[in-house]
């Protein structure tokens, strides 16, 4: 057994030195051509490593191809016939269909699909091998990968004889590869050949495809061997398709797409084919950082995050999403208007305006003015602002003091009445104010400021009189009273005659009434045309003459003598007798009043 290992050893060194020729001599061919392209213009290289008396044949043949669905299809093979000379040389032919380099590294499966699979044996031994194999080289590492293989000897691939047209292949990553009509998955591609070599990694992204057909013979005896097959379809499946990112945002939702927290960003990419690379994010689309684990934004406005996601085939997804974030409510002020006064009231209605304003989502709303048009002491007014993203800023006027009623101004002395000018009055007046409450009285007798409680002596003060009282309140509210009085001089008042006969004159027309003032007082001073006199409810004028100033009694007091109609006085008793009260009042010509009271006696004789 050992010779026979170590002449497959010897073989296989010799394949990996063909192939490496192969692959340099080509490495400047055609360019630029897609895969699928190049499927129609192989490149056929044929290897021979044997005995001068061996012969060979190449049975390379395009005779059609196809692509997917395409309609022709590619014909190769190879063939060696084998003389007799020492047992351990050895005959290789190869036929191998190269495409041009290309790009490979989104290539997800390749799919063969042979018929007419052709192989022939002229002697069976051990010494034989005839393979149909896919290659991928970079130029200087090589992949094989057993599409087809047919061997007679037990030793030197266990495994092989027990299933021999269903050969699988193990990749560098551990993926399985199986025979042709079967779905290839490559990433890293190695290979074990026909001896079970070494694991090889090939650039993908400068790689080319081979198609190899494969006869090897070690002449124990003369024989003839062969193999062909027809190639339906060659079909590359890439991975075309960008990875699927999936974005998650979480953070408190305000309104209008605003965040009113910090945000965390997640991203999820998938990638159902060659699968995800790798997966990176930024904020100005040009410096992408990788992306690890959730990205958490702090940064109150609005801020783009970008991210993109590349797959193994380098495919790549790019999107942005705009993260709008605002934790800060806004800034809101109040004021009122007009000002409230120094000691802070009102005295009509007051409007509170609000103001806000908010640097960052903008303002969405804002209480509008308040108009306060009740009275009262301490009120309130709270306004609210809110921003485009929820926030709400609150604020409170307080203190907002309304009175615009007057304080109420009593006056209980003097009354509205005439007062005897002997004596005194004692003046007694006041104010109230049930809100703001009073701030000053003021009080003007004849616009001379007095106060209440004051006494005012009445002898003398004989006249009209006038107390004003006005109070303001701390609103500034006025309120004021007015009493008008009199006091009256006591005179003395003296009729004649004493009795009157209604039905007889005695030849007299008038009534007389002497009129006497106390001490102080001038008679001669007396307005005469202002002088009354009042009986039974009448009031009568007195005749213009004659009027006389003189002692008339004699008593020492001057007296004026007026006279008045006795017809008149006679009509305004109506007819009725008895003791009637005659009262002479006037004004003096400085205003002053005086008034006096006598009694009359009316008859008629016989009654
Ligand atoms: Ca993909
Ligand atoms: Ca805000
Ligand atoms: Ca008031
Ligand atoms: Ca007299």
């Amino acid at each position: 057994m050992r010779p026979k290992i170590y002449r497959w050893s010897m073989t296989f060194l010799a394949m990996c030195t063909a192939f490496s020729l192969v692959l340099l001599s080509s490495a400047s061919a055609r360019a630029d051509l897609s895969f699928e392209q190049s499927l129609t213009d192989w490149t056929i290289q044929n290897v021979e490593d044997s005995w001068p008396s061996t012969s060979h044949e190449h049975v390379a043949q395009i005779v059609t191809y196809r692509y997917s669905e395409g309609s022709k299809s590619l014909r190769g093979g190879s063939k060696v016939v084998g003389d007799y000379s020492p047992w351990y040389k050895r005959d290789l032919t190869e036929t191998i269909f190269w495409t041009d380099y290309q790009d490979l590294r989104n290539l997800l499966a390749i799919k063969v699909d042979m018929t007419d699979i052709q192989r022939q044996t002229s002697h069976y031994s051990w010494g034989y091998g005839m393979e149909i194999s896919l290659v991928l080289s970079d130029g200087v590492n090589q992949s094989r990968s057993l599409l087809w293989c047919r061997h007679e000897e037990r030793y030197w691939l266990s495994g092989i004889e027990d299933n021999p047209y269903e050969f699988s292949f193990i990749g560098a990553d551990g993926t399985t590869w199986y025979r042709y009509g079967t779905t290839l998955t490559p990433s890293r591609w190695g290979s074990t050949d026909f001896g079970g070599g070494p694991l090889a990694n090939v650039n993908l992204a400068h790689a080319k495809l081979g198609l190899v057909f494969s006869c090897v013979s070690w002449h124990s005896s003369p024989q003839t061997l062969w193999v062909n097959a027809l190639v339906d379809s060659i079909q590359l499946i890439r991975d075309v398709t960008p990875p699927a990112v999936a974005v998650s945002i979480s953070g408190t939702a305000g309104n209008n797409g605003w965040y009113t927290s910090d945000v965390v960003v997640t991203l999820t990419a998938t990638d159902g084919e060659k699968g995800v690379d790798r997966t990176e994010y930024g904020f100005d689309g040009i410096n992408w950082s990788p992306y690890i684990s959730p990205v958490k934004i702090s940064s109150e406005g609005e801020t783009t995050f970008y991210y993109r996601s590349f797959d193994k085939g380098g495919n790549l997804t790019s999107s942005e999403v705009l993260i709008k974030i605002d934790k800060t409510p806004p800034t809101i002020s109040a004021s009122s208007s007009p000002e409230a006064n120094s000691v802070g009231w009102n005295n009509g209605s007051v409007t509170v305006h609000f103001e806000a304003t908010d640097d960052i989502s903008g303002l969405e709303s804002l209480t509008p003015d308040v108009l306060i048009s009740t009275e009262g002491i301490n009120q309130t007014v709270s306004g609210v602002a809110v921003d485009k993203a929820g926030n709400s800023a609150s604020i409170t006027l307080s203190e907002i003091n309304i009175d615009f009623t007057a304080p109420v101004v009593t006056i209980n002395s003097p009354e509205q009445r005439d007062y005897l000018a002997q004596g005194s009055l004692t003046l007694d007046f006041s104010a109230i104010d049930e809100l703001s409450g009073v701030l000053s009285l003021n009080a003007q007798l004849d616009g001379t400021e007095v106060v209440s409680g004051q006494e005012v002596e009445l002898f003398g003060f004989g006249g009209r009189h006038s107390l004003i009282v006005s109070a303001v309140d701390l609103a500034g509210n006025l309120g004021s009273k007015i009493i008008n009085f009199r006091v009256v001089v006591p005179a003395k008042i003296d009729i004649d005659p004493d009795t009157l006969n209604l039905k007889s004159n005695g030849g007299k027309v008038a009534v007389t009434a002497y009129i006497e003032l106390p001490a102080g007082y001038i008679v001669d001073e007396i307005d005469i045309p202002n002088v009354r006199l009042d009986i039974n409810g009448m009031i009568i004028k007195p005749q213009s003459s004659p009027i006389c100033v003189g002692d008339h009694d004699g008593d020492g007091v001057t007296d004026l003598m007026t006279k008045f109609s006795r017809q008149e006085i006679i009509d305004a008793l109506g007819g009725a007798v008895g003791n009637f009260k005659v009262v002479v009042a006037g004004e003096m010509k400085s205003g002053c009043v005086f008034s006096g009271e006598d009694i009359l006696r009316a008859v008629i004789p016989g009654k």
